[in-house]
């Protein structure tokens, strides 16, 4: 199974969940830009201070900040035998900077899906459980408007490497119908 893996998808979608459900099933580390942007805002560290107003907006933090940090991360021993990424790249400059960056190119994209209510239902449904910052109904919207214009394009982009998972569902069911498209 493909060890280089990048998770493509709405907010809500599933990618966070279900990357990191992988990850441990494949042993690669699961790189998430929106988990360490998150832990850089809350360590306070300059780069926190810098990105923290435009991630409560629900805006994309600027490319070089995230570019730096993705490829310092991939640069680590232990992503050198695979990873998945979730959350980068989210346009084509940030993913003509990870060609740049990696050796052995990207195999396998996966793209899960969801319909809309159900993406909103659920971040708003995390947004009681983690009290997250941009987990409000008016950010949630902003979020989707900015994965239909900046990220999604980059299912043209990735072609044929691109694999459909079907997000709807429980997390479980959505594991195996994402684990079964890997093998297939
Ligand atoms: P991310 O952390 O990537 O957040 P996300 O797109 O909202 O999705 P996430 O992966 O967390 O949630 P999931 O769908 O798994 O980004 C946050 C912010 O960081 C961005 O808005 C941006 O500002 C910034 N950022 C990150 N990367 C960037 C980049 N490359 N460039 C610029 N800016 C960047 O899950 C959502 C909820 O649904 C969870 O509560 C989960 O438990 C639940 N869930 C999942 N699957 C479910 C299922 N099957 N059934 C029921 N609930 C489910």
């Amino acid at each position: 199974m493909a060890r280089r893996i990048l998770f493509l998808g709405p907010p809500g979608a599933g990618k966070g969940t279900q990357a990191a459900m992988l990850a441990r099933a494949l042993k690669v580390p699961h790189i998430s830009t929106g988990a360490m942007l998150r832990e850089a805002v809350a360590a306070g560290t300059d780069l926190g201070k810098r990105v923290e107003s435009v991630m409560a907006a629900g805006d994309l933090v600027s490319d070089d900040l995230v570019v730096a940090i993705v490829d310092e991360r991939l640069g680590a021993a232990d992503a050198r035998c695979g990873y998945l990424l979730d959350g980068f790249p989210r346009n084509v400059a940030q993913a003509m900077a990870l060609n740049d960056a990696v050796v052995n190119a990207i195999g396998t994209v996966l793209l899960i899906e969801a319909d809309t209510d159900e993406l909103v239902s659920r971040l708003l449904g995390r947004a009681v459980a983690e009290g997250r910052a941009d987990d409000n109904e008016a950010t949630i919207r902003r979020r989707l408007e900015v994965y239909e214009q900046e990220t999604a394009p980059l299912v043209e982009y990735y072609g044929d490497a691109v694999i459909r998972v079907d997000g709807m569902g429980s997390i479980e069911d959505v594991f195996s119908r994402m684990v079964l498209a890997l093998a297939g």
